[in-house]
C-alpha cells in the first residue's frame, strides 16, 4: 500500500487475541482469514491529526508552510536538526506553530534526551517528554495539527500502533522450526547442532520456570537497578514503562549481571537443589568454559513489553545460544548465513560479511519486508511459548519479537562440534571479536586455543584438522587471512599456522 493512501481506520481490534489463540495452540500454525487479518492490522489515528505525507496531493492547505524558513528543510532533515536542541530551545521553537509543536513533539528527540542525562528520581508518566519534563498527565497538551502531512511524524505512529502478533500467523509448514520435547546430546550433536529447534520439556523442570514472573521480580527487587539498554532503572520503574508506554521499539531490559542481583548460583549442579535453572542437557559441554576468567559475558536476563524485541544479528564470536522463556512468547524469525548464501532481505551485509546492519525497527521490518522474508529461501520461523527453549546455531541471523510481555533467560554457548567455527571465526575476524574485557579481544584465538589445549587437546586436535581440511579445500579461509598470511598458495606451502603440535609461532598464550 503507498504511504500516501493510508487513512485510519478506528481502533486495531484485534491486538490482543492472536496471543490467547496462539498460547493455546501446540503447533506454530493458525487459520486466519483475510478479514481477521485487515482488522488487526488497522491503525488508530494520529492524536495530533498528523496524516502522511502522501495526503497532502489532495488537502487544500499544509501547514508545514507557516513554519518560516524551517518549511524549507525537508521533514527528515527538519528532526534530524532539532536532535541536537536542548529541552528549552525544544519548547521554544514548538511554541511557535502548530507544524513546530509536531515536530517538537516527536517522542524519540525527549528519549533521547532522557538518556542522555538519566535522572534518578524520575516517575514513568507514558511518555519520554512527559518523564523528561516531569509534566503531570492533566498539563499534557494535544493541541490539533491538522493538514500537518508528514511521513517523518505519521511514520513512527503508525509503526508503534500496528499489531504485529498476525505476522507471526500462517507460518508457511517449510519454514516452521522444529517443535520437540527433548533431544539427547547425541541426537544434537548428530543431527541439530546447525539447526534451529524448540524444546518444550526442559525448562518445565527448572525451579526459576513459575516461580519468575515480572510480577514477582518486581515484588522481590522493587529497588534492584537492571540494564535496559543505555540506562539502569530499578525494577520498579522498568515495570511501570513496561505497562504504559508507546515506543515504536520498546526500551528493552537485557541484563547480564542478574544472577548476582537476584542472588542465584549459576555454578550449582544441574537440578541439585541450589540450582535455579541449568543448561539443557542435550547440548553437552559448553567449551567457551576453558577460558575462565576471560570468558565474554554469556548469560542474560531479558525482560520486555509486547512488542519489544531484537532487531536481525547475529550472536557474537560465532557462539550458539538458547533462548529460554520463561512467561509470555516469542515470534523467531531466523536465516542462515555463510559463503554464497544471501543474507535476509532488508539486512545489509558487508562483502566479507563482517559487518552487518540492521537499519530498520521491528515494526518496520514486518511492515516492509516480513512477507519477502518469509519467501526467501532457508528462511525458518517459530513461536516460543512459556517453558519452551529454543536453539539459535552458531551463525544464524534472528529476530525476535515479543508476542506478549515477556521474561526470559538467554546463554551463548560453543558445542563441541561448532569449536571449528568459533576458532575460525576468532582467528579470521579479529576486528568482529567482541565481549572479551581487558584486552582479550585482539588474542582471544590464541587464549581458546592454549586453553582447550590444556583441559581438552582432543577437541582441540579434533577441530584444528576439520579447520586445516577446510583450508586445504579453500573453504573459510577469512578476510584476516588472506590480507595478513598472503595468497592461497602460503597455505600450501606451511605460511598457514594453527600454533599447534610445537608450532608455537603463532600461539602469542598469555
Ligand atoms: O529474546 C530476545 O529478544 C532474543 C535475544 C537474543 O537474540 C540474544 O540474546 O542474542
Ligand atoms: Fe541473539
Amino acid at each position: 500500500m503507498a504511504p500516501g493512501l493510508l487513512e485510519h481506520v478506528g481502533n486495531a481490534t484485534a491486538e490482543s487475541r492472536p496471543s490467547k489463540k496462539i498460547k493455546t495452540s501446540a503447533a506454530a500454525t493458525f487459520e486466519h482469514d483475510d478479514e481477521d487479518l485487515a482488522a488487526a492490522t488497522a491503525v488508530p489515528s494520529h492524536p495530533l491529526g498528523i496524516k502522511p505525507a502522501g495526503n497532502a496531493y489532495t488537502a487544500s492547505e499544509n501547514i508545514k508552510s507557516r513554519c518560516g524558513l524551517f518549511a524549507r528543510l525537508p521533514d527528515e532533515l527538519l528532526s534530524h536538526i532539532l536532535e541536537s536542541f536542548e529541552a528549552d530551545v525544544l519548547i521554544r521553537l514548538g511554541s511557535t506553530c502548530r507544524a513546530l509543536y509536531a515536530f517538537t513533539r516527536l517522542d524519540d528527540l525527549w528519549r533521547t534526551l532522557f538518556v542522555s542525562s538519566p535522572a534518578d528520581d524520575f516517575e514513568w508518566r507514558g511518555t519520554w517528554r512527559a518523564t523528561y519534563l516531569k509534566t503531570p498527565k492533566e498539563n499534557v497538551t494535544s493541541i490539533p495539527c491538522t493538514n500537518l502531512f508528514s511521513d517523518t511524524l505519521y511514520r513512527p505512529f503508525q509503526c508503534a500502533h500496528t499489531a504485529l502478533n498476525p505476522y507471526a500467523l500462517n507460518i508457511p509448514k517449510s519454514n516452521q522450526i522444529a517443535r520437540l520435547s527433548d533431544l539427547t546430546y547425541e541426537e544434537y550433536a548428530e543431527a541439530w547442532v546447525d539447526k534451529p529447534f524448540v524444546l518444550t520439556d526442559p525448562v518445565k523442570q527448572w525451579p526459576v520456570y513459575d516461580t519468575w514472573t515480572p510480577e514477582y521480580l518486581l515484588k522481590q527487587f522493587p529497588d534492584t537497578k537492571f540494564r535496559a539498554e543505555a540506562v539502569d532503572w530499578p525494577m520498579s520503574k522498568y515495570m511501570s514503562y513496561m505497562h504504559n508506554n508507546a515506543d515504536e521499539s520498546p526500551l528493552y531490559l537485557f541484563d547480564r549481571s542478574f544472577a548476582e542481583k537476584t542472588s542465584i548460583d549459576t555454578t550449582a549442579a544441574p537440578q541439585s537443589n541450589e540450582a535455579a535453572y541449568w543448561s539443557p542437557t542435550c547440548f553437552g559441554d559448553d567449551l567457551f568454559s576453558v577460558l575462565g576468567e576471560h570468558r565474554p559475558d554469556c548469560r542474560w536476563m531479558i525482560m520486555g513489553p509486547k512488542r519489544s524485541g531484537s532487531t536481525f544479528h547475529k550472536d557474537p564470536n560465532a557462539t550458539s545460544a538458547w533462548n529460554a522463556v520463561l512467561t509470555g512468547s516469542k515470534y523467531w524469525l531466523m536465516f542462515p548465513a555463510g559463503p554464497g548464501i544471501e543474507s535476509p532481505p532488508g539486512v545489509i551485509v558487508s562483502d566479507d560479511q563482517s559487518e552487518i546492519t540492521s537499519p530498520l525497527s521491528i515494526a518496520e521490518y514486518m511492515l516492509t519486508f516480513h512477507a519477502l522474508a518469509r519467501q526467501t529461501p532457508g528462511c525458518k520461523e517459530g513461536i516460543c511459548f512459556a517453558g519452551e527453549v529454543l536453539h539459535v546455531p552458531s551463525g544464524w541471523f534472528h529476530l525476535v519479537l515479543n508476542l506478549e510481555d515477556s521474561l526470559a533467560l538467554t546463554q551463548n554457548f560453543v558445542p563441541r562440534k561448532k569449536v571449528p567455527d568459533v576458532l575460525a571465526f576468532l582467528r579470521d575476524q579479529r576486528a568482529e571479536v567482541t565481549g572479551f574485557r581487558d584486552h582479550v579481544c585482539e588474542r582471544a584465538y590464541e587464549l581458546f586455543v592454549e586453553r582447550l589445549r590444556e583441559s581438552n587437546p582432543e577437541v582441540l586436535q579434533e577441530a584444528l584438522s576439520e579447520l586445516e581440511s577446510r583450508g586445504k579445500k579453500g573453504k573459510g579461509r577469512g578476510r584476516w587471512e588472506t590480507l595478513t598470511k598472503g595468497g592461497e598458495e602460503d597455505v600450501e606451502s606451511g605460511g598457514f599456522s594453527f600454533g599447534f603440535g610445537g608450532d608455537d609461532d603463532d600461539a602469542d598464550i598469555p
